[in-house]
């Protein structure tokens, strides 16, 4: 029986190779992929950031789980998008301009994908202009804002003022989301939604364009 304790294990510990089997041992078992996602490779890195948050782990040891983690997840990708005829709506996503963090926001993008929608990556610092333009020149309807510095959060609120002065506000939504984010400030700055992590990102997408 798949056991994605143990793969959240191998994931804590940076066992590359490991996670890579347990992953592939759970597809072969018939896991759902978000189950794997979450019961496994979400719940490891969870921990990493609560060891180095308490000096347990340093930045290395961080790095070299994020690279089990993300190799990992590179098996469970391809079938979470598999199979899925309609597209939703098409989602623009990015961390924030100043802001390199990119494991959450990778993890949303794969689970919005997972969800049936069409994902644009704009990956990482990506200024309130570039938002702007995924939406006039690729059409997306969602534009999805991560970030995990208190620093870099007022960039959020200068994506929002962006859309309202290019006078898209109602035609796009925009959702927002990352450790120090809350609803409080999503409702301060104006933004249309805000999720707690990747599974109710796709919610909350979803429930913006219903
Ligand atoms: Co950084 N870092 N980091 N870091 N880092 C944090 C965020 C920090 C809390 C650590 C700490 O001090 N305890 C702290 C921020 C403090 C603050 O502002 N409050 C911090 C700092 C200070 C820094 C640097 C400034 C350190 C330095 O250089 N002095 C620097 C900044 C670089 C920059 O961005 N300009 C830095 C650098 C790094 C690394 C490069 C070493 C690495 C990033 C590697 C990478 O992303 N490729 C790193 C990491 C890994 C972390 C921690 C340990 C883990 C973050 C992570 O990936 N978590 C983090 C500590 C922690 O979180 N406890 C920390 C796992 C990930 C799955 O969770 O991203 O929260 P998360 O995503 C969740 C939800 O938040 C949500 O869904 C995801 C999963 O369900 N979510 C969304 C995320 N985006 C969403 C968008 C949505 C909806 C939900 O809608 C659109």
């Amino acid at each position: 029986m798949a056991d994605l304790q143990a793969l959240a294990e191998t994931v804590i510990n940076g066992q590359k190779e490991e996670a890579e089997r347990l992953t592939q041992a759970a597809i072969d078992e018939g896991v759902r992929p978000g189950e794997i996602i979450n019961g496994g490779l979400i719940a490891g890195m969870s921990v990493v950031g609560e060891k180095f948050k308490n000096n347990e782990f340093y930045v290395p040891e961080v790095l070299i789980a994020a690279r089990a983690m993300q190799s990992a997840m590179a098996k469970v990708k391809p079938l979470l998008t598999e199979g899925e005829m309609e597209v939703k709506g098409r989602v623009a996503i990015g961390t924030v301009k100043g802001d390199l963090h990119d494991i959450g926001k990778n993890l949303v993008a794969m689970m919005l994908e997972g969800g049936g929608f069409e994902v644009i990556d704009l990956e990482v610092d990506v200024s309130p202009e570039d938002f702007i333009a995924a939406v006039t020149e690729q059409g997306a309807n969602v534009i999805a804002l991560s970030a995990l510095l208190t620093t870099t959060m007022p960039s959020m609120k200068d994506t929002v003022d962006a859309v309202a002065e290019a006078g898209m506000s109602g035609k796009v939504k925009v959702v927002i989301g990352g450790a120090p984010v809350t609803q409080s400030y999503a409702d301060e700055i104006g933004a249309d939604g805000y999720a707690p992590d990747a599974a109710s990102a796709v919610d909350k997408v979803t429930e913006l364009l219903a």
